[in-house]
Order: C-alpha cells, then structure tokens, then sequence
C-alpha cells in the first residue's frame, strides 16, 4: 500500500540494531525468533525508508571479538551502509547484560567494575565516532539498587557524575563531535534506578563538569511507567536545550516496561508528543526504542517497524489538520490559548509596576465564573483523532 504515509529518509526515522532484531525473549519465555544479521536489518530499513540504524557496542561486534574479527564485522557492515545510505546518527554502550554488571556499572561499589565499565564506553564510543554517530546515548541499566543498605545515593551520584566527566574529557580530547543523552527510567532491571525521570536527569545534568555536551534521551515508556506525562517531559527537556535524542515506543502506565509500538498504546499522548515535535521544529532523529510483540514471526518485524514511521507521520497529519481546522481554532480561543504568551507583568519588573500590579481591581466575579471550553476543544481533538473531522 502505497499512501501519503509512506516513511523516506527525510522523515529521520531511526531504529536500534536492538529493536528490529529483538528475539522475544522475555521473564518467563525464551527466544521466539531467530537471529537478526545486522546487515540484513540494514537491508530492510532501508527498503522501509529509514533514514538510520543505532547499535550498542555488544550487538555490532560480539564480546570477545578479536581485533581482526572486529574489522572484518565492520567492513560489512559498513558497505551495507555505503550501500543502501543509511546512517548512523547515534551509538550507546552495553553496560547492563554482563555479569560484570549486576551491582552496578558507573555506580558499582567496586571500584574496578567502574573502571571497566568506563574503559568499555570509551571503546564504544570510538566505535560509533567511527560510524559518524553524533549522539551518544547513556542508559544506566544496571545503576540502582534493591538493598538499599548497600548503597549510599548520594555517593552514586557523584560517581555517576565522575564517570560522565571522564567521557566528555575524552570526547573533547578526541574532537569528536559527540553529545551525550542520558535516558532516564524509574525501574527495570533495577528496583530503584538512579535518574529516574527526566526531570531527575535534567537536575542532575547541571552538576556536571561540562553540561553544555550532556542532554536528554526521553523514553515514551519509561515516564509512562512513572505515571508521568511523556508530552510534557520532552516539552520541558526542549525548553531547557537538552533533548538530545528520543526514544518513541508504546507504553500502558502501571505496567513492565512494554517497548511497544509507537502508537499502540497512548495515542493521545503520541498525538501532542508528536505535535510538539513537529511545531517545534526540533531537527533531531525519531527513533523507535520498541520491538514487535512475541507473537510475531521474523517477517513479523517489519510490519512493526513499518507500522511504527507511519503512525507518526499519520499523527503529524493530523497536527497539521489540527493547526488548520477553524472550529478548533474557535475553542483555542475561547480557552484562551494563545494568552499565555503573554507576559504577566506588562512592563519591566519595577517598584512603579508591582504598584500598579497592586492597585488594579481584578474583577474576581467575572474571572471565577467564565469556562473556557476545554469539554468542546478536547472532543474535538478526540474527532480529529478517531478519524471523523
Ligand atoms: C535497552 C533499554 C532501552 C535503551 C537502550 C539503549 S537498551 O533496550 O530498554 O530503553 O534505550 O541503551
Ligand atoms: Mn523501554
Ligand atoms: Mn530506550
């Protein structure tokens, strides 16, 4: 089916080598799913109309692999790259699967489960430099706790925050044009995560030695989990210069972390997420951070990842349909919309304004009694939605 919903490279839709080659492994069930070579999965985004592939370290080049191992997986993958101009626009280090992990990588209480976590990021992040990937995405799988008597929170932080510092000298020292996102979520693997929501991420960020390289990733998902408004997470991380990257998926709140389609669950939230995007001009990737269900098969796949680029182009449709339709426009203003970009105070704070401020006679009658409309503007955005405008 070919429609006005077809995905191409200049939508800057990306996916995750982990994403399309998920096998369905879950808690309670093995793989369901064979192996995903990752040069056929650049194949087949390509013929999707992806315009970029990301990998963690691990799921390009297997742990353990030789040096010559290494430039044989790459020379591959490179000319499947060179071949289909897909890009690489962002790389991110595996530092929850090992073993090695399981107290903690940047946050261990072992010092050398630090070091060499560390020493695996720095190796990760020449690999994606390499591939040309400008963000660096750095999700804390594993930095949390259960026992809470192991960990003191505050430390963590300041190694969380060391281990950051360390990776953006590195950077600067490289002239890599490299930025980092960290991605929050409030638990999974972990029972308690350490930044778990981008609010958190965004605090913490200003304690940083070089804050202007360290942004945000938001995961549709992971604020969904934590009950919290994804629209309004990405609005706030744009409003303070830090979404960096993003990760789109589908999640129900009070559940595990699902990693659903875009769009499958929380439509309306994907609406204004998507709608934000959009007007705000933000020119980073939308890249899809989810996996097909287990039920499906290999081929199964690529319907989800299909399925994920067209529903967020049939939500920018519908953003733009909601910008031009006049009876929204009549609700808009009658809940008085465009006001807030008005500033309080009119004139420059001063003794003189505050004075005036204070001398005016609001008409609280009048204030307190008014609507403003929003039952009619938000069914109207739920017509819009559901296909009847
Ligand atoms: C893992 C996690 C995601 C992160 C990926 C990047 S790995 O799949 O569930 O949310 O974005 O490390
Ligand atoms: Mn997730
Ligand atoms: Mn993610």
């Amino acid at each position: 089916m070919t429609d006005a919903y077809e995905p191409r490279p200049e939508h800057r839709f990306t996916f995750g080598l982990w994403t399309v080659g998920n096998r369905g492994r879950d808690s309670f069930g093995h793989e369901v799913r064979p192996p995903l070579d990752p040069v056929e999965a650049v194949h087949r985004l390509a013929d999707l109309g992806a315009y970029g592939v990301n990998f963690h370290d691990d799921d390009l080049v297997p742990p353990g692999s030789s040096p010559q191992e290494r430039e044989a997986i790459l020379k591959r993958f490179r000319r499947a790259l060179d071949d289909t101009g897909l890009r690489v626009p962002m790389a991110t280090t595996n530092l929850f699967s090992q073993p090695v992990f399981k107290e903690g990588a940047f946050t261990a209480n072992d010092p050398e489960v630090r070091r060499y976590a560390v020493a695996k990021t720095l190796d990760a992040i020449d690999l994606g430099a390499e591939l040309g990937a400008t963000v660096y995405v750095m999700w804390g799988g594993r930095e949390g706790v259960e026992c809470d008597a192991a960990k003191d929170v505050r430390t963590a932080l300041d190694r969380y925050a060391e281990a950051i510092d360390i990776c953006c000298a590195y950077v600067r020292d490289r002239h890599y044009d490299l930025r980092f996102a960290l991605e929050p979520k409030p638990n999974e693997p972990r029972g308690d995560m350490f930044l778990p929501t981008v609010g958190h991420a965004l605090a913490f960020i200003g304690k940083l030695q070089w804050p202007d390289m360290v942004g945000v990733n938001p995961e549709f998902a992971h604020e969904t989990m934590s009950g919290l408004s994804f629209h309004h997470a990405v609005a706030q991380a744009l409003w303070a210069g830090k979404l960096f990257h993003i990760d789109l998926n589908g999640q129900r709140p009070g559940k595990f972390d699902q990693d659903f389609r875009f769009g499958s669950e929380g439509v309306r939230d994907a609406f204004y997420l998507v709608k934000l995007l959009e007007d705000s001009g933000w020119e980073g990737m939308r890249h899809f951070d989810a996996h097909a269900y287990r039920t499906e098969s290999a081929e199964g796949v690529w319907q989800f990842a299909r399925g994920c680029m067209r529903t967020y182009l049939i939500l920018a449709d519908k953003a733009r349909r909601f910008a031009e339709d006049p009876d929204i426009a009549e609700a808009l203003a009658e809940a008085k919309a465009a006001e807030l970009a008005v500033p309080t105070l009119p004139a420059a704070i001063s003794s003189g304004a505050l004075g005036e401020l204070r001398a005016h006679r609001f008409d609280l009658e009048a204030l307190s009694t008014r609507g403003y409309g929003h039952e009619r503007l938000d069914q109207l955005v739920n017509e819009l939605l559901l296909g009847v405008r």
